[in-house]
């Protein structure tokens, strides 16, 4: 399809040693060629497939920059279309007067996403690597860099495909005993069973370790929970590593919940910090305290903070007793203070120091041992689904694959056709073209501009 040309900063914006201006569309050879002067004095429309050529970049009549200018034509390019890439300085302001030139020549301001989402209209790449592309960009852990490393490699791909195509057959199949019945045995209903009940197991696969993925991707849900002023907010700063949370010896400092996503080791906590727990008739904090606790109950990890430096009390050990049977860190903060001490939990806890950062080695070491070896498991021989979108299609697919299996059971196999066909095309939400632009608008949207 023949879109119109755009262009975008593929760098980011700052100084740098070089920026890459990219330009994509059926006119972008002959845009870069208004504004581009060759050494040779050849015109890029005359350049060699995939060259790189050498010279200036003119606007106005004057030179703006010295570059490097490749060309890639369709359809092997990245989003299918020609492509021309200028490298120029990377300033600022010649940046920004490069891609000034380029829009006057004719291109058109790109939109976040639109050059792989170009790559995914003109059927160059399928959605699950499309939407995998932002996720390797943002990479933050190891395990994120290989899970968008397999999407990208088309292995969640490949498992989509064979479902769907499991699926096909056995719709077609059924077709084929209605259209032709004395052409195929009726005994053959085993195998038209069987194969939607491998087609049910291949889902289900997928969706046990969905929620590892999601977890993986967007960061295990994570809260410090703990009395007044015993260092959670303290805490909270060290794993930012920035002063996200005000700190101070008053107790009741956090009223309300603080969020931040922060990096420990191999995995990626979305951590809240909370207001201390403790009885109080302040309204406000009465509520942040309310909030605390419900998170507590749902989080999937909580960061039991105690002040080690001091006796226990009934208000630690009511807040123990609340999440002691979940997944459950204690830490033992301003152990500097403490000389030694002994906890009344089951649990062992991890001799922390929030001011210092002592203890936080052993605290990335306990999570890692909670969390990682499931994830990294899975990340190693499986392909993970990492996104509510991608876990809700395989659902919906599902539903309907159960459900045709409850019709071929009780009435006929020929009325299970619609519900196998419901199924397949609920996959196509994973991979395939057949998605609505709101769809596709949405998993663009999050990109940023120039990819
Ligand atoms: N000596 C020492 N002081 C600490 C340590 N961690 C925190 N503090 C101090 O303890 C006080 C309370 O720290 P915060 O981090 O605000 O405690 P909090 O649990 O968030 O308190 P609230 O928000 O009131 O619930 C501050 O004065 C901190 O500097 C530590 O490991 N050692
Ligand atoms: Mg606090």
């Amino acid at each position: 399809m023949d879109y119109d040309t755009i262009a975008a900063v593929s760098t980011p914006y700052g100084r740098g040693g070089i920026s890459v201006i990219r330009i994509s569309g059926s006119e972008a050879v002959q845009t870069a060629d208004k504004v581009f002067r060759a050494k040779s004095g050849k015109t890029l429309t005359d350049a060699p497939n995939r060259s790189i050529n050498y010279g200036h970049i003119i606007s106005n009549g004057e030179v703006i920059d010295e570059v490097l200018v490749s060309v890639m034509r369709a359809p092997h390019t990245f989003t299918a279309e020609d492509v021309v890439e200028i490298n120029c300085h990377g300033g600022l302001y010649v940046t920004k007067a490069v891609l000034g030139a380029v829009y006057d020549a004719g291109a058109r301001p790109a939109e976040a996403g639109e050059f792989t989402k170009r790559a995914f209209l003109n059927g160059r790449v399928d959605l699950t690597y499309a939407s995998s592309v932002m996720d390797m960009i943002n990479a933050k852990t190891k395990l994120q860099h290989k899970m968008a490393l397999n999407h990208l490699n088309g292995k969640l791909a490949e498992r989509i495909r064979n479902i769907r195509e499991s699926l096909m057959e056995t719709a077609a199949y059924i077709q084929a005993s209605f259209d032709f019945p004395e052409e195929l045995d009726e005994a053959e209903d085993d195998r038209i069973e069987h194969s939607l009940e491998k087609a049910l197991s291949m889902m289900d696969n997928l969706l046990e370790n969905a929620d590892k993925g999601i977890v993986a991707k967007e960061g295990i849900p994570t809260v410090i929970v703990g009395k007044p002023n015993v260092g959670k907010s303290s805490l909270m700063n060290l794993l930012a590593q920035c002063d996200r949370a005000i700190v101070t010896d008053i107790p009741g400092t956090t009223r309300d919940t603080i969020e931040e996503v922060v990096t420990v080791g191999n995995l990626m906590l979305k951590l809240t910090d909370t207001a201390g727990i403790r009885e109080t008739g302040d309204t406000v904090e009465s509520i942040g305290v309310e909030r605390a606790k419900n998170l507590a109950e749902i989080a999937e990890l909580v960061l039991f903070v105690v002040d080690c430096s001091k006796p226990l009390d009934d208000a630690d050990m009511q807040i123990y007793d609340m999440v002691k049977d979940k997944n459950t860190v204690i830490i033992a903060n301003k152990c500097d203070l403490a000389d030694n001490f002994e906890l009344p939990f089951e649990i062992d806890a991890i001799k922390f120091c929030a001011k210092s950062g002592d203890g936080l080695k052993a605290l990335t070491d306990k999570i890692e041992q909670i969390y990682i070896s499931g994830i990294e498991e899975c990340t190693e021989s499986d392909t993970l689904l990492s996104g509510e979108r991608e876990k809700d299609a395989v659902k919906k697919a599902r539903a309907f694959t159960n459900s045709a299996l409850t019709t071929i059971k009780v009435l006929s196999s020929d009325m299970a056709i619609d519900d196998i066909h419901s199924a397949a095309n609920a996959l196509n939400l994973i991979d395939g073209t057949e998605i609505s632009d709101d769809i596709i608008n949405t998993i663009f949207e999050t990109y940023c501009v120039g990819k």
